[in-house]
């Protein structure tokens, strides 16, 4: 019996839920509203400490970190394999979903930065500081606070264009084989970016790639055109929270594009 603890449009649940379809897992999920706060229950916390979604009960046993989750996904369920079988190549995959790892901060500089950060202001001050002041790493939580007070002008904008730039430009030349990451196979490593792609279009900013990197652009229609898209990401945007992305999101295109063309300088 496998249980999956999820939220529609969060990025890292969807990276699973990539995997459980390539797969065709079948799973029960349990929805954690992270906007209603769910992350933060003492319950839930008792699952993940880090009062974050995914989390995976599998057999009675707790998993949490969407790459771990997926490497412990393909190990061990039947269906299409998600990685190569001899060690090199599980090693070139983990160089790319270690590099998914470390870009997640940036997909979430941006969504406050853009979404979460207009959503908020609308509020009163008590119901918005409730939104993040329960984040347990205090690194994040002060980088909320500084994206609630600035927006697209925070420094960590910059700089989280800047890693942008250079995971693109790394992607680009690694697809000049193609069709995918490592090559001829469809990997862990193309799976764990495809729901951080999907936000960024979500949030008008696929101009980033789009304009500079052709490669990555073509990428990542293929990922769209996966059966894998429809059922794990584009399924579970709620309408309404698509059309709120693009209105809130649209007016800030420009600034975005700006920003991140000024951040191509820097490496
Ligand atoms: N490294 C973790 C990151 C998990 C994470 O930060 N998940 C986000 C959603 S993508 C979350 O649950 N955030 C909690 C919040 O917004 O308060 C993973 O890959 O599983």
């Amino acid at each position: 019996m496998l249980t999956l603890y999820h939220y529609d449009t969060a990025v890292c649940a969807a990276k699973v839920r990539v995997t459980l379809a390539e797969k065709a897992i079948p799973f029960e999920g349990k929805i954690i509203d992270l906007q209603r706060g769910d992350q933060f229950a003492p319950e839930y916390r008792q699952l993940n400490p880090s009062a974050a979604v995914p989390v995976i009960v599998h057999d009675g046993r707790t998993l949490t970190e969407s790459t771990v989750i997926n490497e412990y996904l393909d190990e061990i369920f039947d269906g299409p394999a998600l990685r190569p079988a001899d060690a090199f190549g599980k090693a070139r995959v983990r160089l790319w979903t270690k590099r998914e790892d470390s870009i997640h901060d940036v997909i979430n500089t941006m969504t406050v930065a853009i979404v979460f950060r207009a959503d908020l202001l609308a509020k009163p001050e008590a119901e918005r500081a409730k939104r993040y002041e329960g984040i347990p790493d205090p690194v994040k939580r002060a980088k909320w606070r500084e994206l609630m007070e600035v927006g697209l002008d925070a420094p960590v904008v910059t700089e989280g264009l800047a890693r942008f730039n250079k995971l693109f430009k790394d992607m680009e030349k690694a697809l000049e084989p193609g069709p995918w990451l490592t090559g001829a196979a469809f990997t862990l490593a193309d799976i764990g970016f495809i729901s951080f792609f999907a936000r960024m279009e979500a949030m008008e900013a696929a101009g980033i790639w789009k304009n500079h990197y052709p490669r990555v652009a073509d990428w990542f229609e293929r990922c769209k055109a996966r059966p894998s898209y429809k059922t794990a990401i584009a399924d579970w945007i709620p309408a309404a929270r698509a059309e709120h992305f693009t209105r809130v999101s649209k007016p800030l295109r420009e600034k975005v594009e700006a920003t991140f063309v000024a951040a191509m300088a820097i490496v």
